[in-house]
């Protein structure tokens, strides 16, 4: 059994900051060659990690475009959903969002912790995922709960998707779940999304944990800028699993998308944002400063302002998305 995976594509309308091409077209060839390449390779299944969309509802044009091209391949596409798919974390919002739609129309199919088994020829594999949410990676939360998977004696492999952040160094300033603290899970191979830069395919223990990064450059670090561009090829036999990483041909040098000359004034604003962020921890004793985080932290549990949070939360989920669909921020 075949399969092709592709992380963070970030479909929408419109350029990141500092692109120096055309973005959509951009998007555009990426997707053709990824469907170039599954064809090629006789793919059975294509894998996301999540942020099929940059934003809940990006740009109808653009989208309906590229992912007519997607599925013009004839493959299903299983993901999970990633934190741009969605809006304030709340999966309540899925079905208001574009991702939401697509796998309404079965277009898409949303992975959740409940496995799907896929059978081909004699081989049978468990399939698995676990959507973005806000606890995800944070000091207190048990990294298993999201990462780690229980496998049916029955298949054999089982895949398992996630959007976190899982790392196999700790060298990124938000929440991070490290490698070495879900290498207990059953899952052989264990796919994760959300960080763009990748840690590429590492096997430990018998496992594989697979991110090749975005499929597209979306920021103008020196290490997205630097990284090579690809999708991963997965084949499961039954007494054999191979993965292998593809540069993409259509992925173009970093220097040639990315603006370097406003690197220092990125790392700048990021340097000051950081500074405040840990000013505001300090002065407040939070953790994390995401306006969902600092509600659930100021509403204490009991069960009469249980309904209160909930209430709170949900009237945060519809300002994001009245803030959106105006095209403030998402
Ligand atoms: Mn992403």
């Amino acid at each position: 059994m075949r399969f092709i995976l592709f992380n963070d594509p970030h479909i929408r309308g419109n350029a990141p900051q500092n692109r120096k091409d055309n973005f959509v077209d951009t998007l555009k060839n990426k997707i053709s060659e990824v469907v170039k390449i599954a064809k090629e390779y006789k793919a059975d299944y294509f894998l996301c990690g999540g942020d099929i969309f940059d934003t809940p509802i990006p740009s109808m044009g653009a989208a309906g475009e590229i992912m007519g091209c997607l599925l013009s391949a004839g493959i299903p596409v299983y993901t999970v959903a990633g934190n741009h798919d969605f809006y304030a974390a709340n999966t309540v919002t899925l079905t208001r969002t574009l991702l939401g739609y697509s796998a309404a129309l079965d277009k898409v199919k949303l992975l959740n912790q409940n496995p799907i088994i896929l059978h081909k020829d004699n081989v049978t594999v468990q399939l698995s995922g676990q959507p973005y949410h806000d606890e995800i990676d944070t000091e207190g939360r048990d990294p298993k709960l999201d990462y780690c998977v229980s496998k049916s004696p029955d298949c054999h492999a089982a895949i398992h998707i996630v959007h976190g952040m899982l790392m196999d160094k700790p060298d990124f300033p938000g929440d991070v779940t490290l490698i070495k603290n879900v290498i207990d899970t059953e899952a052989d191979i264990t796919i994760t999304g959300h960080n763009h830069i990748g840690y590429g395919i590492q096997y430990i223990n018998n496992r594989y944990f697979i991110n090749p990064g975005s499929l597209v450059r979306l920021s103008n670090h020196n290490a997205d800028i630097s990284r090579p561009v690809g999708v991963v090829f997965i084949e499961v036999e039954p007494d054999h699993i191979n993965c292998d990483f593809k540069e993409m041909e259509t992925a173009l040098p970093g220097e040639d998308v990315l603006d370097r000359s406003k690197i220092a004034e990125v790392i700048a604003m990021e340097r000051k944002l950081q500074t405040f962020t840990q000013e505001l921890v300090k002065s407040t004793d939070m953790n994390r400063v995401d306006v969902t985080t600092i509600i659930k932290q100021a509403v204490t549990d009991s069960e009469e302002t249980e309904s209160v949070l909930k209430e709170a939360l949900r009237r945060i989920a519809i300002a994001e998305e009245n803030l959106a669909q105006k095209g403030g921020v998402a």
